[in-house]
């Protein structure tokens, strides 16, 4: 079996959930570490230009986002799934809600409660990240009100374990865990003071200590350098480009994220689904790779 690389970093909560679903999964695989900000010439040659963290490769393909990170998870390796209750579709729909909604309410409440302790570094790289104003000054204001919402929120994690259930879709831990649980796991890394109110909780605390228990399933390492090269040596796996698609069948396209990190990934359309798209590149380092881009919230021109 190819090993599964995760480029990622330790406090990336993306690269958590991930994380959390690799460990329902008790997979092995090797976390590949990257940097916190640009540059990340290590990243680079294998995503053809896209920055975010996490990233999944498994020989020379490269899947980009948690969420199509975790589907390939599950399609890969379905048992134990991420779905024991099923509800495949609304357990992958709830990204839309902990991934926007929650990640923001998480971001303000955490750098707003950081305040000027925020590296100028990291405060620069993600203004060109998002192409907005990284505004500490504004995300202390917002503390409040997000710290309202956020309540709001984990009063609904509360409401579904209300019944006595271990995890949110019942006794096992699914996906739904791992997404409604990774900002809670950022505010309380990042910023512990922020954590005290959902913490008080006992039916939180309980079940963030479950899914904490969850862990990562059997990690190990590889450089980045190590990781080059597997690509290098690997071929793509091969795939079908969906009916709907069919017109940009073997032809050159850019697909970028629509919300942020948008640097567009040129390549060949060889695959796509209504889930995903694939495109083949190639690099003077790793050769040919597919990239695989999740299609919610990623636009493709041809
Ligand atoms: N929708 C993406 C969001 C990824 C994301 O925003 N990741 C953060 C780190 S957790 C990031 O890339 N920040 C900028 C960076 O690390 O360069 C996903 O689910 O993977």
């Amino acid at each position: 079996m190819t090993d599964i690389l995760l480029h990622q970093y330790d406090t990336s909560p993306f690269s958590e959930k991930v994380r959390v679903c690799l460990g329902i999964k008790g997979l092995a695989w090797r976390a590949v570490d990257q940097p916190v900000i640009m540059p990340k010439p290590d990243l680079l040659p294998l995503t053809g230009g896209y920055r975010r963290i996490p990233v999944m490769q498994i020989g020379a393909d490269i899947w980009l986002d948690s969420v199509l990170i975790v589907r390939e998870l599950e399609r890969r390796f379905p048992e134990p799934t991420l779905f024991p209750a099923g509800d495949r579709g609304l357990g992958a729909a709830l990204a839309l809600w902990t991934d926007r909604t929650m990640f923001q309410a998480a971001v303000a409440i955490i750098f707003g409660g950081l305040g000027d302790k925020v590296p100028e570094a990291f405060i620069r790289d993600r203004e060109a990240l998002s192409g907005r104003p990284f505004d500490v000054v504004a995300m202390k204001a917002a503390v409040p009100h997000m710290t309202a919402q956020l309540a709001a929120q984990v009063a609904l994690i509360a409401e579904q374990l209300g019944d006595g259930r271990k995890f949110l879709t019942g006794a096992q831990p699914g996906l739904a865990d791992a997404s409604a649980y990774y900002n809670l796991w950022f505010i309380r890394s990042a910023f512990p003071p922020a954590a005290a109110g959902f913490e008080a909780d006992p039916l939180i605390a309980g079940w963030l200590s479950r899914v904490a228990g969850v862990g990562h399933g059997e990690r190990s390492s590889a450089t980045p350098e190590q990781a080059l090269d597997i690509a290098r040596d690997a071929t793509p796996i091969g795939s079908e480009v969906a009916e709907q698609d069919a017109a940009l069948a073997g032809k050159e396209v850019t697909v970028s994220a629509e919300d942020y990190g948008r640097d567009p990934i040129r390549g060949v359309l060889v695959g796509s689904s209504p889930h995903h798209m694939s495109l083949r590149r190639e690099d003077p380092r790793v050769g040919t790779v597919v990239v695989h881009t999740p299609r919610l919230g990623f636009v493709v021109r041809g």
